[in-house]
């Protein structure tokens, strides 16, 4: 094994991140340790702008993993390396039609609602910026209960938790963030707690990370 591919995974994250905590539930569910290097998205007019950070990811925004000598922006692109390199527990259903419906809900929430209300965006949004976070959620999670509805069991699709579950979850904890009445959503709703009962969920959760502020530690 080369010395890249013997070193620990980096994780640059900040706890709030829901992108950065997608990454941590698989890192925690393939049981791959690593080390955490906080980001914070706020201080210092964002860490993620500094030049340092930049050089690692150009885009400027977390989560970032530098593994096996590369290093990987974009979530949904690091869950999938790691589904490959790392495949037990699977997180894609062997089921060709119900990996597109895991891939399916993965980019709706990654794709369709997240960069909607990312940080940078509502920088822009002014006063209004709560306003426009519950409306890009409401309309994305309005369409999401109708599709959880034919693909959900205990979790999004079926009854393995997979990438689709990763996404849901901390998309759930930025509606209760932003105050989205969750009342219409009852599929999502009840996902939600059913897989925030689980131990991988539980130590990525943004309550439990190194750089969670002593006021919203769990
Ligand atoms: N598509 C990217 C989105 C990453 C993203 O939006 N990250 C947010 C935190 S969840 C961020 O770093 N925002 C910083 C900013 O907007 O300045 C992914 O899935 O990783």
């Amino acid at each position: 094994m080369s010395a890249a591919a013997a070193a620990k995974p980096i994780l640059y994250s900040y706890f709030r991140s829901s992108c950065s905590w997608r990454v941590r539930i698989a890192l925690a569910l393939k049981g791959i340790s690593y080390d955490l290097v906080p980001v914070n998205l706020i201080k210092d007019g964002g860490q993620q702008f500094s030049a340092e950070f930049k050089a690692l990811n150009p885009m400027q925004q977390v989560p970032a993993l530098k593994i096996d000598g590369i290093t990987l922006s974009q979530s949904l692109a690091i869950i999938n390396y790691l589904e490959e390199v790392h495949p037990n527990p699977r997180l894609l259903p062997q089921d060709p039609k119900k990996r597109a419906q895991v891939r399916m809900i993965a980019d709706h929430i990654a794709s369709g609602i997240q960069p909607l209300q990312n940080l940078s965006v509502l920088k822009q949004m002014g006063e209004k910026k709560i306003e426009w976070a519950q409306n890009c959620i409401t309309s994305g999670f309005q369409a999401l209960e109708q599709i959880l509805q034919h693909t959900a069991g205990r979790y999004c699709v079926g009854d393995e938790v997979s990438m689709a579950d990763l996404c849901l979850v901390p998309q759930v904890a930025n509606a209760e963030r932003f105050k989205v009445d969750m009342g219409p959503y009852p599929t999502i709703t009840r996902i939600n707690k059913v897989l925030l009962e689980l131990e991988a969920f539980k130590i990525s959760h943004p309550s439990r990370q190194p750089d969670t502020p002593a006021e919203l530690r769990a």
